[in-house]
């Protein structure tokens, strides 16, 4: 066993929270609410999830315990790394006991790979202990791969089989979840009797909804942000000579760069959801940013941070054609650019894209015509986390304020620096409200198991509220569907959750901006809080705050 920190050590002992239906164990008493839909496309989607669509919203109330037929449960750690997931297993693990001592629980090494290869581990005592309230997925490792063939389902019956796996969990986001359903449908539909669970995972926290009211990591992730964030405000207002540009996780969605401004007051923060609703062009967003510069520079302060979102290109307008026309060049000339040097696909791309994209492209600076040349996903998608857009929009308006300097509009000094986080904060110990969150959602997750049900997500809401408050239950991830087009085909997806300009922490941060834009008006959050009073170490995020108001 590894040296384990002094922190880790104390941490192991915290006791999460559960909601009140769950203190009893997790034979919970279930309260069925009247058949479901879903959010749009409704006859589509239930054609294609024929047994599992419609289900009733579950909500849980404490039962009596009692000793419920021994299983095996087998569980799955989706995509990208978020706080928490080791809570989550753990809570699972824990609230499986509680139905009967005899439970197993088997973790499917490195994502859905091992649950098709038939790769994985028997999670014990002493390894559920050694993870308690730690960060990271290392328990049994995460993976991409994407659970939705035929022959994928087909594997993975097999394999639960084999092992006598009648309960599958799946930790997961939008997509991961989307599969799950996928998979309960099919094992439904053939009668094969496995049960599938999904848990809410992702640090971008774009997989909520009415019922879903966080993604867990999202908080511990903007958390770890915002504490570098202030730092570098600190810094920024002590040595007063730098304007730093931050980039920050998202895949998509602008939630983590929302949250981090709301945390820390920078003098921007851009949300890609504006920039695509108002349609602005890239020339807008770096002319926006160097008013800033200016205006701050009038009143003597050189100096500023802003927050970039690391999803911003796609969201842009005339950078979504000029991408559209790149992937699509790209692949079609794949094995000729694959024989070229990196630099010398932004002349061939500039040479074949139509005049409007050649012109948004050379207006780039050439490095980022070089990223945005390079190789895409598995799904023929920019890596959007390798662009570096943080360094693009610092030149961009060093250049733009050299021109206003030289028309008289500004007089001052621009130095930058660049920062990108990232995996920074997706391993990083959950704070104390993912480690409730997670526990909770993984024993709530043994409770849907108990009860018998597939197809659902775990649920635990009103969590900005004292656990005693907390609501526990199952949302049939049918629910949550719609269909959306992917790679050139209808497909039934759950719906990402952008950030709503109308919703209440865009519309906060709106009416704050123009004073943080000009005053120095940081807030600094400092790390995370463990131990100590309530109010630093039992925080919510400010998004989730403001929307539960
Ligand atoms: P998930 O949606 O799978 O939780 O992952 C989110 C994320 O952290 C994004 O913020 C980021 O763009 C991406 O993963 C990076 O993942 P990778 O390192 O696999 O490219």
């Amino acid at each position: 066993m590894n040296e384990i920190s002094p922190l880790q050590k104390a941490r192991a002992a915290y006791a999460p929270k559960l909601p009140v239906a769950l203190r009893n164990g997790a034979a919970v008493k279930v309260t069925e609410g009247a058949p479901t839909t879903a959010v749009a496309d409704v006859e589509k989607i239930k054609a294609i999830f024929e047994t599992t669509f419609g289900s009733p919203v579950l909500t849980f109330e404490a039962g009596e315990a009692k000793t419920m037929p021994a299983i095996t449960a087998g569980v799955i750690l989706s995509g990208g790394q978020a706080p928490g997931g080791h809570n989550v297993i753990a809570g699972l693990y824990d609230g499986l006991k509680s139905l009967n001592s005899a439970n197993r629980l088997i973790g499917f090494l490195k994502g859905p790979d091992g649950l098709i290869k038939n790769q994985y581990m028997e999670l014990t005592d002493e390894i559920i202990d050694a993870y308690r309230n730690t960060g990271g997925f290392d328990m049994i490792a995460s993976g991409r791969t994407k659970l939705e063939t035929v022959e994928h389902f087909q594997a993975a019956y097999s394999n639960c089989k084999a092992l006598g796996i009648t309960a599958l969990v799946i930790i997961g986001g939008d997509d991961s979840n989307t599969n799950a359903c996928m998979l309960a449908e099919y094992f439904k539909k053939n009668n094969l009797g496995i049960q599938v669970t999904g848990c809410p995972k992702t640090i971008d926290g774009d997989l909520k909804n009415e019922w879903i009211e966080t993604s867990f990591g999202f908080d511990t992730a903007c958390r770890v942000y915002s504490e570098l964030i202030g730092n570098i405000e600190r810094d920024a207002n002590s040595a007063k000579k730098y304007w730093h540009f931050v980039k920050v996780m998202g895949r998509s969605a602008s939630h983590i760069a929302l949250e981090c401004a709301l945390q820390t007051h920078p003098n921007f923060a851009i949300v890609s959801e504006e920039v695509a609703e108002k349609k602005m062009t890239l020339d807008q967003i770096v002319t926006d940013l160097a008013n800033i510069v200016a205006s701050r520079a009038a009143d003597g302060n050189n100096f500023g941070v802003g927050i970039i979102p690391e999803g911003l290109v796609e969201f842009i307008p005339e950078i979504k054609v000029l991408i559209a026309e790149l992937n699509d060049l790209l692949a079609a000339n794949a094995a000729k650019v694959e024989d070229m040097d990196k630099a010398e696909k932004p002349a061939f791309a500039a040479a074949n894209l139509t005049a409007e994209s050649a012109k948004v492209f050379a207006s780039l600076p050439q490095g980022i015509q070089i990223q945005l040349c390079n190789d895409r996903d598995p799904h023929g998608n920019v890596q959007v986390s390798l662009i570096e857009t943080e360094k693009m929009l610092a030149e961009m308006v060093g250049t733009k304020l050299k021109a206003m300097k030289a028309d008289g509009k500004y007089n001052g000094k621009f130095a930058a620096q660049v920062h990108f986080f990232g995996y920074e904060g997706r391993c990083a110990a959950p704070s104390n409200y993912d480690a409730d969150y997670c526990y909770s959602l993984g024993y709530n997750a043994a409770a849907l198991i108990g009860a018998g049900k597939t197809g659902y997500m775990s649920s635990v809401r009103n969590t900005t509220k004292p656990a005693d408050q907390w609501i526990a239950g199952g949302i049939p991830i049918t629910m949550m569907m719609n269909i959306e087009r992917r790679h050139g085909e209808d497909k039934p997806v759950i719906r990402k959750a952008l950030v709503e300009l109308e919703g209440a922490p865009f519309k906060f941060f709106a009416a704050n901006r123009a004073d943080w834009a000009v005053k120095t008006a940081y807030v600094y959050p400092g790390p995370i809080q463990y131990f100590g009073p309530s109010e630093v170490c039992d925080l919510v995020t400010k998004t989730l705050e403001l929307e539960q108001k």
